[in-house]
């Protein structure tokens, strides 16, 4: 059966391209700073991104976590969207492993944070209240394009008021290429940003964590302790700066079949599209067919997340020929000859 794997740009496998650089990287033990291809990896990044270091984790989730972990103390307070991976979807590793306290305020509509919601939720030095500390942003957040003008507000607020600013920036390259901003203009805001690699950008493991040098010390210790301390590294490296220097511009095409897809869906009965910007179709689905609609693509071979908000994204190792089929899937779910 044909299969078209939606459910997230994670489930990319390296090319045959990724594969030979990865086979052939020179490797020593990074723990020792020792391996050449980690190094050079580090080292194109925080040129890129005009940071002056960057430190590679095995995950970004664990990017993160070092990130806050370095920024803040036990028992301060990080300011995060409610909406936020690093909110929702990561174990709440800095409260289990940090004692550091979330605020969660609301995301609008755009995915970003007002300026004067974050003002008014950054505590005075009182002892009754926890030390806030970090702000930190996602983009893009849920595939869409935060505006650069309402980012660099809420992190004016904060840096006035002391803050330390932390980017998730995950598929920061799919706003990059939206946008057509450099990834180092997107960045300037923030005190450290984390970048993946292993989602759109096809990597099969790896993100980036990016800020000045003392930051980024920091930031190792805190990558030994939680143990993503890895020796020949250099293989999963390769990946990765192929994966910059050949992987960026493409989003373009998932940016373009995602806006197909929603085309193809647009006024199908029971289903609303929300509006797309770069790889994430959403789709509302009418509460008739909410009930086992994703377990009914799977049986057709397309794959996808969630229940009555539906996740369809694209990636490298989908074609338009693919985006097409599951199109026509979902319109013969939809269409009451199905029923
Ligand atoms: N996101 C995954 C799931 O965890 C939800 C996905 O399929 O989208 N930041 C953002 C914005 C992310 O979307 C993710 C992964 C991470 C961080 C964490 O990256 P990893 O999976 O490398 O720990």
């Amino acid at each position: 059966m044909r299969l078209v794997d939606l459910r997230s740009d994670t489930v990319t496998r390296p090319t045959a391209a990724m594969r030979k650089v990865m086979a052939e990287a020179e490797v020593g033990d990074d723990v020792w700073g020792d391996d050449p291809t980690v190094n050079r990896l580090q080292a194109v990044a925080a040129e890129r991104f005009d940071f002056e270091a960057a430190l590679f984790f095995p995950s970004g989730t664990q990017s993160n976590l070092a990130a806050m972990l370095t920024w803040c103390q036990r028992g301060d307070e990080v300011l995060v969207g409610a909406d936020a991976h690093t909110f929702l979807h990561e174990g709440g590793g800095v409260a289990a492993l940090g004692s550091i306290h979330s605020h969660a305020l609301p995301n609008e509509a755009d995915g970003s944070l007002d300026a004067s919601v974050v003002r008014r939720a950054i505590k005075p030095k009182d002892l009754h209240f926890a030390r806030t500390r970090l702000l930190a942003l996602e983009n893009t957040l849920d595939g869409k394009v935060v505006p650069q003008e309402r980012l660099e507000a809420a992190c004016a607020v904060a840096k006035q008021h002391g803050l330390a600013t932390h980017l998730d920036g995950a598929r920061l390259m799919n706003a990059v290429v939206k946008t057509g901003r450099s990834e180092a203009q997107l960045s300037a805001p923030f005190d450290s940003v984390s970048l993946c690699l292993s989602k759109g950008l096809g990597a099969p493991v790896g993100s980036l964590l990016l800020g000045e040098r003392p930051f980024i010390d920091e930031a190792r210790r805190w990558r030994k302790t939680l143990g993503g301390g890895m020796r020949q590294a250099g293989v999963l490296a390769a990946a990765g700066l192929y994966a910059l220097e050949h992987h960026v511009a493409r989003l373009a095409d998932d940016h373009a079949n995602a806006a197909h897809l929603a085309s193809r869906l647009a006024g199908l009965a029971g289903v609303t599209v929300l509006p797309v910007q770069t790889n994430m179709v959403w789709l509302d689905l009418a509460p008739t067919l909410t009930t086992g609609f994703v377990a009914r693509l799977a049986e057709h071979g397309v794959l996808a997340s969630g229940a009555e908000r539906v996740r369809l994204v694209v990636h490298l190792d989908v074609s338009r020929d693919d985006v097409e089929y599951a199109a026509r899937v979902i319109h013969s779910l939809t269409s009451p000859r199905s029923a």
